[in-house]
């Protein structure tokens, strides 16, 4: 008889089997069962073959190949699907085993698996798993959380199977109760949106103000991945523009309509309800919708033809180099963003998350590793309490030193009738952020002119609410004494 599994694996799509490759490749026995069972020998007389790999073709057969306490990953389709095998698998595991959800499953689904898989006398972990098929394959970023009694087991195969990094430190680390690796894989999508965007609008600069063609172009994300803005996306931009189909370049004929899977809108829809001013990642889901609108967009610029044309007379060097600073100043204000969210959901959610280790998560393996991702690492591993990344010393010296390329790409971007709609989320969250006094006072003044909502006063201690008749016909009655 075959050798009891470390670990069975639901779901031969690519994720799950090349993470159940690369969980071999690493030592580990793996069983593999798919709903569709001639998947399974597929799988084992192929890819598998030779491999410590055994096929299952019932739950029963898989849950009989594992070693005690029994460790099964979901590698299948987010929602439905989850559930409905988490169904089948309860009859069958006994006190203590453990399911685990590797898909892109909604965090406040997590949060509720684990309460009733833990209800039931198992555990469970959701996690994140990030790097598409190549990550699963040689070593994705893994983001888990859910049953913190269930780490010690998985420890070992999730960190042995992670991406490294420079010391060799594993892009894997546990998260946090509940859904808490499912919301931080979440926000890393976001990012990812953020980033990706941010690279566009920098793209559409260079392409229709400064008029390079895409190997001038290839040339410049060249240069730029050697220096700090070294990253995966930086990367990939870079190989795509130097693409070439017939010797012309690609990227020219593709059509300009961005699609997406809902991760990015779940990150902008959660900011909203945590009320963080996730501006950039919003704006960044909000430009694939916009683009989204081919025909409509086809027909406005027919009808809309008034707006500057792109033109530039200024010194193309140094405006190179302000794309540069505005990139990575916006890349800057989006992770601070971003982490000002997951400092907030913890709040909401009791986790206890530990953002220097996330930011080492994401270091390798994932769709957003670079080099930066170090820096954001130190700065809450030199203050786990950091309120907001921008104020970390070295990103304080950095934003302020590149805050100038963003204010001036975003203004020469609008006097161009460019639209940048991320980098000037970026710019003006900046500004925002460091504004002492806000016209939120005028603001307030509304809320009570109309609504008798009150307001606190410069001259009073904070947590006194007033409220004034400005029209002598309301009353000095305030909207909290009569309860709306
Ligand atoms: P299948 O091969 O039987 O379709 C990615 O789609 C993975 O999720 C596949 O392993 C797929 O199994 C599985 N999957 C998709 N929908 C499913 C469902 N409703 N129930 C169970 N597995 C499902």
């Amino acid at each position: 008889m075959a050798a009891l599994s470390d670990i069975g694996v639901i779901g031969l799509a690519v994720m799950g089997e090349n993470l159940i490759l690369n969980m071999e490749s690493k030592g580990f026995q793996v069983t593999a069962y798919n709903r569709t069972v001639d998947k399974v020998d597929n799988f084992v007389n192929g890819r598998a073959k030779g491999k410590n790999i055994t096929g299952a073709h019932s739950i029963e057969e898989l849950i009989g190949s594992l070693k005690s306490p029994r460790k099964v990953m979901l590698m299948v389709k987010a929602g439905k699907p989850v559930d409905d095998f988490i169904e089948l698998l309860i009859p069958h595991l006994d006190k203590g085993d453990i399911i685990i959800d590797g898909g892109n499953s909604h965090f406040p689904d997590t949060e509720r698996r684990v309460n009733y898989v833990e209800s039931k006398g198992l555990r469970y972990i959701g996690t994140g798993v990030s790097g598409g098929e190549e990550g699963a394959l040689l070593g994705p970023s893994i983001m888990p959380g859910g049953s913190k009694e269930a780490w010690e087991e998985v420890k070992p195969i999730f960190q042995g199977i992670a991406a490294k990094v420079d010391d060799g430190a594993p892009c894997c680390d546990w998260v946090g109760d509940g859904g808490a690796g499912h919301f931080v894989k979440m926000v890393h999508n976001g990012i990812e949106y953020g980033d990706m965007q941010l690279i566009c609008e920098i793209y559409q600069l260079m392409k229709d103000v400064l008029g390079m063609n895409a190997d001038e172009m290839h040339e410049i994300f060249k240069e730029w991945n050697e220096g700090e803005l070294d990253s995966y996306l930086i990367e990939i931009t870079r190989d795509i523009l130097a693409y070439k189909e017939d010797g012309t370049p690609i990227i020219d004929k593709i059509l300009d309509t961005a699609g997406q899977k809902g991760t990015g809108k779940w990150t902008g829809t959660v900011a909203l309800e945590l009320g963080i001013p996730l501006t950039l990642i919003t704006e960044s889901v909000f430009a694939r919708c916009l683009s989204a609108l081919k025909d409509e967009r086809v027909a406005a610029s027919k009808v809309l033809t008034a707006g500057p044309k792109p033109s530039f007379d200024g010194d193309k060097k140094q405006f190179i180099d302000q794309l540069r600073d505005a990139l990575y100043a916006a890349k800057v204000i989006s992770y601070a963003q971003g982490y000002q969210m997951m400092r907030s959901a913890a709040k909401e959610y009791g986790w206890e998350l530990n953002y220097g280790n996330i930011a080492l998560m994401w270091r390798g393996g994932c769709i957003i590793r670079s080099r930066f991702l170090g820096n954001i690492k130190e700065a809450f591993d030199n203050n786990p309490d950091l309120t907001n990344l921008l104020l970390d010393p070295y990103f304080a010296e950095k934003i302020q030193a590149c805050q100038d390329g963003l204010r001036k790409v975003t203004a020469t971007a609008m006097l161009n009738g460019i639209p940048v709609p991320c980098l000037s989320a970026g710019i003006n969250y900046y500004d925002g952020y460091r504004t002492e006094r806000l016209p939120a006072n005028l603001l307030q003044a509304q809320r009570d002119y109309f609504g008798a909502h009150t307001y606190e006063r410069l001259d009073q201690p904070r947590g006194k609410y007033f409220h004034t008749n400005w029209t002598g016909r309301g009353g000095e009655t305030s909207s909290t004494s009569y309860g709306v």
